[in-house]
């Protein structure tokens, strides 16, 4: 029998052999996908426990500093000004409101407080704000964390001197199926924002969205598009669509829970050294599909009142949720 091709691995420019990662293809990870779900969950704990403590998960609060009224038409939102939905236009909130929150957030045990607007990408005088903004988040000793959308040359660099840790810049889908969601920016000006916040020194957090009407082929060339950047994301969002009245999206019926679960362990395996988040959806799942997600590799979650503009499951709940699972929060 010949033996198998080594995989082929990334290399940083200088060839470094410490960044060097394995790259997957399509069919790789579709074959995950395809694997009896009892095997790919098994693999998928095997992958994690090699790299993190199986009973720790990581609790980020998000806020949305600036909402509704944005000028993109990305078809699941409820931000969009495109769509008729319940969320009113709002300014961008004082910053004395939004240190007010990351105190309750800190205090309620999120280690990493995220600020999320409205936009297609920042003005300069918006950013000023969000840079003070970030100042005095992180003076509080917290991890911080902005989504802002794209990001113009220079503003990642601002950034990162205000103290910033992560930006958030999803992928959300394949770049095959991501011009039936989104007409307004391309797949590649995502590309683009990712690149400038990598290069500025701060913190990857990039994933998708699953349950937009994508094939199981999409879900997986979403997975490696991620896993096969340069440096794969430090923290890889799963969020389950969030159906919005009024949206283009919102009348589309939910995922096959397992099918979920399948993405997240997928997730796991090809960016074993990454958080992956149990992101958006989380509202609606049982605490069984919950603990089948931590199974499955997922060690991030967010955590608080709410996302943006729609719930999250009780803290209280979570609490519950977490002695009953011996789970612990870092
Ligand atoms: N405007 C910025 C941007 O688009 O990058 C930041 C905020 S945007 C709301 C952040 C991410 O939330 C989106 O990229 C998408 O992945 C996720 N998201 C938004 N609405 C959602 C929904 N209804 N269901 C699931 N995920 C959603
Ligand atoms: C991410 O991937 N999911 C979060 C965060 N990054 C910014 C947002 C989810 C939004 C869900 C819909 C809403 O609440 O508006
Ligand atoms: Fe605007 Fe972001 Fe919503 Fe797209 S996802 S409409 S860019 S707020």
């Amino acid at each position: 029998m010949q033996a198998a091709a080594p995989a082929p691995v990334a290399q940083a420019p200088d060839s470094s052999p410490v960044s060097a990662h394995r790259l997957w293809t399509v069919e790789e990870v579709l074959a995950l996908y395809e694997m009896p779900f009892m095997d790919l969950v098994w693999r998928a704990q095997q992958v994690h426990r090699q790299h993190f403590d199986a009973n720790a998960i990581q609790r980020s609060t998000l806020l949305s500093v600036k909402t509704g009224g944005c000028s993109e038409d990305c078809s699941y939102c409820s931000q969009s000004a495109r769509y008729d939905t319940d969320v009113e236009r709002e300014r961008l909130m004082p910053i004395e409101d939004v240190v007010a929150a990351a105190k309750v957030a800190q205090e309620k045990g999120a280690s990493r407080f995220c600020m999320g607007a409205a936009w297609r990408g920042p003005k300069d005088n918006d950013l000023d704000k969000v840079l003070e903004m970030v100042r005095e988040v992180k003076a509080l000793g917290m991890q911080t964390c902005v989504t802002l959308g794209m990001l113009k040359e220079g503003q990642a660099e601002k950034l990162k001197e205000a103290g910033l840790d992560y930006y958030n810049h999803n992928l959300d889908t394949d770049k095959e199926f991501y011009g039936q969601v989104i007409r307004t920016h391309t797949h590649d000006d995502r590309l683009d924002t990712l690149e400038q916040v990598r290069s500025a020194g701060i913190s990857v957090c990039s994933g998708g969205i699953v349950g937009m009407g994508e094939s199981r082929r999409n879900r997986a060339a979403m997975l490696v598009q991620l896993a096969n950047l340069p440096q794969p994301p430090e923290s890889v969002p799963i969020n389950n669509l969030v159906p919005i009245p009024g949206t283009p999206l919102g009348e589309l019926p939910p995922l096959d829970p397992f099918e979920f679960v399948r993405t997240i362990a997928a997730a796991r395996i090809t960016m074993p050294a990454s958080y992956v988040r149990l992101s958006a959806g989380r509202q609606d799942m049982s605490d069984e599909l919950q603990a089948l997600c931590f199974l499955a590799g997922a060690n991030s979650m967010f955590y608080g009142d709410k996302l943006l503009t729609t719930g999250l499951p009780d803290v209280s709940r979570d609490e519950v949720l977490f002695e009953r699972l011996g789970l612990r929060a870092v």
